[in-house]
C-alpha cells in the first residue's frame, strides 16, 4: 500500500487521485494535517497526521502495511521566509522520520520532492546543469539542499531507496498552491477568468522553469517505477518542461481573453525569484528513466482556462 504525508497540497491532491486511479483507492492512504477538499476525502482512506511525528507515522505505516511513502509535506518558498525556523522544523524533520523508518526496514521505497530552489544566486541561470554550484538564499532553499543531501547519504549509507526531482514551479487548477513564490503563475488564470486582470508580484522579464501539474505527476509517478539501475542520481533529478516571464504567459492568456490585462506590482517574492534559475537542463532525467514533458505555455493555457471555466 502506498501513504501519501500532505495529501492535501497542491502537488498531494492531485498525485493522490492519480495513484488511487492507478493502484486502487482503498491501496492509497491520504494523510494531512488538515482534511483536502471533497474530491480528494471521498475518494478512499484518510488520516489526520502530524508528518513532524515519527511514531504518528509509523502508527499509520504498520496500520496499513504501507510499503511506498511520498512526503509531500513542506512550508513553500515565500511563507518559509516568514517562519525560518517553523520550515525548517517541518522541511527537515518530516524526511528524517520518513527515511529513518525505510532504513528500520519499514517501508521500502521513498519520494521526496526537491525543488529548483535549491539552485541560488551564482548558479547559472541558463540551461542549469544537474551538477553545478547551489548557493540556496532562501529557507526552503536551504532545506531542500539539505534534504538532497540526505537523501543520498540514506542511499548510500543504509540503502535506502528514496527518489527525487527538484520540480519547477507548478501549474494547476484542481487546488490552489500554498505560499510559494511561483503561485502568480496560477493566480493570474483565476483573475484572468473572474476579473480579466491580474496584478503580478513579480516584475516583467523575470523567466522562471515552470511546468503544468499533469506533467509534474506523470514524473513523479515514472522515476518511482523506474528500475533501481537504471537511477545514477540519489540527491535529485532536474526536471523541466518551459520556461516563462508573467508577460509570456499575459499574452497567452489575451489569445484567448482578449481584453485580459496585466499590471506589475514586484514585492518581497521579487528576490527569491531572482535568485533562481531561468531554465534547467534535464538531459539526465531523459537520459536515465525516459523524462519528457508533454505540456507547453500554450496548452497548458488551455488547459487551465478550460479547467477552471
Ligand atoms: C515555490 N512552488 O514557489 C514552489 C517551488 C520552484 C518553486 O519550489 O516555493
Amino acid at each position: 500500500n502506498i501513504l501519501i504525508i500532505g495529501a492535501c497540497g497542491q502537488i498531494g491532491t492531485e498525485l493522490t487521485l492519480a495513484l488511487r486511479e492507478k493502484y486502487g483507492n482503498d491501496h492509497v492512504i491520504a494523510s494531512d494535517i488538515r482534511e483536502g477538499g471533497e474530491s480528494l476525502m471521498a475518494s478512499g482512506p484518510f488520516e489526520s497526521l502530524d508528518a513532524t511525528q515519527y511514531s504518528a507515522i509509523e502508527d499509520v505505516v504498520m496500520h496499513y502495511e504501507i510499503e511506498e511513502v511520498y512526503l509531500m509535506a513542506a512550508m513553500l518558498s515565500a511563507t518559509a521566509e516568514k517562519f525560518p525556523m517553523r520550515a525548517w522544523n517541518l522541511n527537515m524533520n518530516s524526511l528524517f522520520n520518513v527515511l529513518n523508518l525505510a532504513k528500520e526496514g519499514k517501508i521500502s521505497k521513498v519520494f521526496w520532492p526537491s525543488s529548483i530552489a535549491v539552485f541560488g544566486p551564482n548558479t547559472p541561470k541558463e540551461n542549469t546543469p544537474q551538477n553545478t554550484i547551489m548557493e540556496p538564499s532562501t529557507v526552503y532553499g536551504i532545506s531542500k539542499q539539505s534534504g538532497e543531501r540526505w537523501c543520498e547519504y540514506y542511499f548510500k549509507k543504509y540503502g535506502v531507496d528514496v527518489r527525487s526531482v527538484r520540480y519547477p514551479g507548478l501549474i494547476s487548477w484542481k487546488t490552489l498552491p500554498g505560499g510559494g513564490t511561483t503561485d502568480y503563475a496560477v493566480e493570474i488564470y483565476h483573475e484572468a477568468i473572474k476579473n480579466k486582470r491580474y496584478t503580478s508580484f513579480l516584475q516583467k522579464g523575470t523567466k522562471l522553469p515552470m511546468m503544468f501539474m499533469e506533467d509534474a505527476i506523470r514524473a513523479t509517478m515514472a522515476i518511482m517505477e523506474a528500475p533501481t539501475e537504471h537511477l545514477n542520481i540519489r540527491s535529485s533529478y532536474n526536471l523541466a518542461a518551459m520556461s516563462f516571464a508573467p508577460e509570456e504567459i499575459a499574452s497567452s492568456i489575451t489569445a484567448e481573453i482578449p481584453d485580459f490585462i496585466i499590471d506589475y506590482d514586484p514585492d518581497f517574492r521579487q528576490e527569491i525569484a531572482d535568485s533562481w534559475p531561468s531554465s534547467i537542463d534535464d538531459s539526465q532525467a531523459r537520459k536515465d528513466w525516459g523524462w519528457e514533458p508533454s505540456f507547453d505555455l500554450k496548452n497548458t493555457t488551455k488547459e487551465m482556462l478550460t479547467n477552471l471555466n
